[in-house]
């Protein structure tokens, strides 16, 4: 249901000791006024009521309180539709007369107290009443072209329709138009030059899907891609994280997703590779196209975004009355171009596991790639091509992995308070696999007694050798010159690692997308690392093979800016006008490390006056174990998009986000029969996750746990970025 409590600014000051003063300073209002909250029962964030009602209740810490209470709808005042309802300090009552679109729910009182401000409401809520279209979807189809915000110029093309149908309601999704359509055809280049994969006359289009409910809730979501993109747009409204898996069709949203500019159907197939230069994935091939390349970074975001709120207005008569973006990975990194580029198009950006400084992440993966490569044994000469390539995943075979999981779990699973093979508390967690020597009691106590993890002699079953021990730490720490000095690249940023366990709790211990598997290479080479020479050098260089990067020389090979490099930390135009920035990322990614997303928020908040102040418009959420996206012993689904509404339309700032997953482990040393399916909270940063239940309470329920201020401050694990504020 929809609740607001603008007490939970209160609750939040409380939750950052250090800087309780400063919240009193810019709070005061809404502390004084704390116990006052509204909401509608049985009408979710974000959703819509489809008739001229609703029920609203008010509830205030006392019934004197209560009293006192004055509610206005749209200025005017309803309070006499509230009526005492049997709990004490609450009313409720059935409100009529809502206007179509957005209707202001306000609680003021009556009496302030002196040198309180009698103005501002101490609580609010925004119920939207389902807007209908103002014409049918089909004629959608036959407006006029030259009416579209996305014209041609010069030899690149405006916009087609290609379809406007109504989808009739189902079991699950309700009724709504179906526009498909394409921006800017043109005609470019793909491939590499000299070889079978170029082509000279490679058709290039921003594809869209955008979806408009019947019944509208005045809002538009934005539903971001992965990866390269390049697929057709499927708006289906939903991701698990971000919507919970929930389709926001059903909550009324109009919901629009894009293909990043290519088809990678239509482009060049694999280059394989050879005895010198490196295979070339069909999805990277439109590196050599300039505009391509910029339409991936942000360009086919602005002209979907632009030609949606076309269609919007055009559907319903108006334009929406709130945007929000959720991605991640790829689209996180182009939900914070669209606060950085295009401040005015979305209230609110979920960006997810943001891939945001390309050049820079590859880099991190790449060296990563290589400690692998370093200790893994190498093929047999290819038959035809006498390539020889390293076997990674024999680098450290899956029951190796599986010790080294464990060895960080019994270094820093208890710190938390609970031993149920989730670290909460990753600042906390100090293990240097060379020196860890396994307990011999407890939970972790029989894997082996006594016994360092790093081998002293031979290898055996419960050690790991030398060389594979510095691989791990060499991948922790990030790359570094032969010299042992960090790396600073032309866009200006300090290169980082994975820290544990970021990207070592993956199902096997070891970052997949640095090992793969028998069948698979590691992910990282097509994606990550294959992109750095094609996408991320100022000049191409397609012969290069990434697996050899000298980080003495080559970093200057870098180029310093990308239309996909989208790292300014001058968010202001955004933030000025109420926009609220939520980040989330995975401590086990082992794509984009956390190290840099974490980094950007400290980097922000530092020129805006601290963490506390920036926490009236940006929040992040580090979520344990998780990998990239998703995935992992972890809470991998959740939905930030109502957190997200309430916040910037009934000014609720986000607190705690229930998340669940099911794919925890349910042996965890000689703890058995734990629940693979657990559900908790994860914590706003700094917080971090403590066990607060009954002894031997039930650890898959999330009211056992309590978020906490992630301890000590000034005692990050990224020695780079200290917190300054
Ligand atoms: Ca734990």
């Amino acid at each position: 249901m929809s609740s607001t409590k603008l007490g939970r600014t209160a609750a939040c000051a409380l939750a950052f000791p250090a800087l309780a003063l400063l919240g009193t300073m810019h709070a005061a209002t809404a502390r004084a006024d704390s116990d006052f909250a509204i909401r509608s029962p049985g009408v979710v964030t974000g959703g819509l009521v489809s008739g001229d009602s609703v029920t609203i209740n008010v509830t205030a810490s006392s019934p004197g309180s209560i009293k006192r209470a004055k509610v206005m709808m749209n200025g005017n005042d309803v309070t006499s539709a509230l009526q005492p309802d049997g709990n004490p300090g609450s009313m409720t009552g059935v409100v009529s007369g809502l206007a179509v679109g957005p209707n202001l729910f306000e609680v003021f009182t009556r009496h302030g107290h002196h040198g309180h401000r009698h103005n501002d409401a101490v609580a609010q809520l925004v119920v939207a009443r389902a807007t209908p279209p103002a014409m049918s979807c089909a004629s959608l189809a036959s407006l006029p072209l030259g009416d579209f915000p996305v014209q041609s110029s010069g030899g690149v093309g405006g916009t087609t329709i290609t379809s406007a149908t109504l989808v009739p309601a189902t079991a699950t999704l309700p009724e709504y138009c179906r526009v498909q359509g394409r921006l800017q055809d043109r005609v470019g280049v793909a491939g590499v030059l000299g070889t079978v994969s170029y082509r000279p006359e490679q058709p290039y289009a921003t594809r869209f899907d955008v979806r408009l409910p019947t019944a509208w809730n005045g809002r538009y979501m934005f539903q971001g891609g992965g990866g390269t993109e390049g697929g057709n747009p499927n708006a289906t409204g939903s991701s698990n994280n971000g919507t919970n898996g929930v389709s926001m069709l059903t909550n009324g949203y109009v919901v629009a997703a894009q293909n990043g500019g290519h088809l990678n159907s239509e482009l060049p197939p694999t280059l394989a590779a050879t005895a010198t230069t490196p295979s070339i994935l069909s999805q990277n091939m439109f590196f050599s196209d300039a505009l391509a390349v910029r339409d991936w970074g942000y360009n086919s975001i602005d002209v979907t975004t632009r030609t949606t709120k076309f269609l919007i207005d055009a559907y319903y008569g108006r334009e929406p009355d709130k945007s929000y973006f959720v991605g991640c990975s790829t689209s996180g990194r182009q939900g914070m171009a669209m606060t950085q580029l295009f401040p005015s198009y979305y209230d609110g950006v979920i960006a997810g596991d943001p891939f945001f400084i390309p050049p820079d992440i590859s880099l991190s993966e790449t060296w990563s790639l290589q400690q692998i490569a370093a200790i893994s044994p190498p093929s047999a000469p290819d038959p035809v091509t006498g390539i020889i390539r390293p076997l990674y995943h024999l680098s450290i075979p899956p029951g190796d992995q599986q010790l080294f999981t464990t060895a960080i779990l019994a270094a820093c699973d208890a710190i938390d308070g609970l031993v149920d093979g989730v670290i909460e508390d990753m600042a906390r967690c100090k293990f240097d696999p060379a020196t860890f020597v396994f307990p011999s009691s407890g939970p972790y106590g029989s894997i082996a007694p006594g016994q360092p993890l790093q081998c002293t002699g031979e290898k055996t079953a419960t050690c790991l050798t030398p060389g594979q021990v510095n691989a791990t730490k060499k991948i922790a720490e990030g790359p570094r010159t032969s010299r042992g000095e960090r790396i600073v690249t032309p866009d200006g940023t300090t290169l980082t690692g994975y820290p544990f366990d970021g990207g070592f709790m993956q199902p096997q211990g070891i970052p997949t997308r640095d090992i793969g598997t028998a069948t698979q290479q590691p992910g990282n080479i097509g994606l990550g690392s294959g992109q750095l020479s094609l996408f991320w050098f100022t000049t191409p260089d397609t012969n290069y093979n990434p697996l050899t990067v000298n980080y003495d020389t080559d970093i200057p090979l870098v180029a310093a800016s990308s239309p996909a490099i989208n790292k300014s930390t001058d968010i202001r135009a955004f933030t000025r006008r109420g926009g609220k920035l939520i980040f989330y990322h995975g401590l086990s990614d082992s794509g984009p490390p956390w190290t840099y997303t974490h980094r950007y928020f400290h980097d922000v908040a530092k020129a805006r006056g601290g963490l506390e102040d920036a926490s009236k418009f940006m929040k992040m959420y580090l979520i344990p174990n998780m990998g990239h996206c998703g995935g992992n012993a972890a809470t991998d689904r959740f939905d930030m998009l109502a957190p997200l509404v309430n916040w910037v339309e009934n000014r609720i700032a986000p607190d705690t986000v229930i998340a669940s997953g099911t794919n925890f482990f349910d042996t965890v040393g000689t703890l058995t029969g734990l629940p693979k399916a657990r559900s908790r909270p994860l914590c706003p940063y700094p917080q971090t996750l403590r066990y607060t239940g009954p002894e031997g309470g039930d650890i898959a329920l999330a009211e056992n746990y309590t978020c906490r201020e992630w301890p000590p401050r000034g005692r990050d694990r990224d020695d780079d970025d200290d917190d300054d504020d």
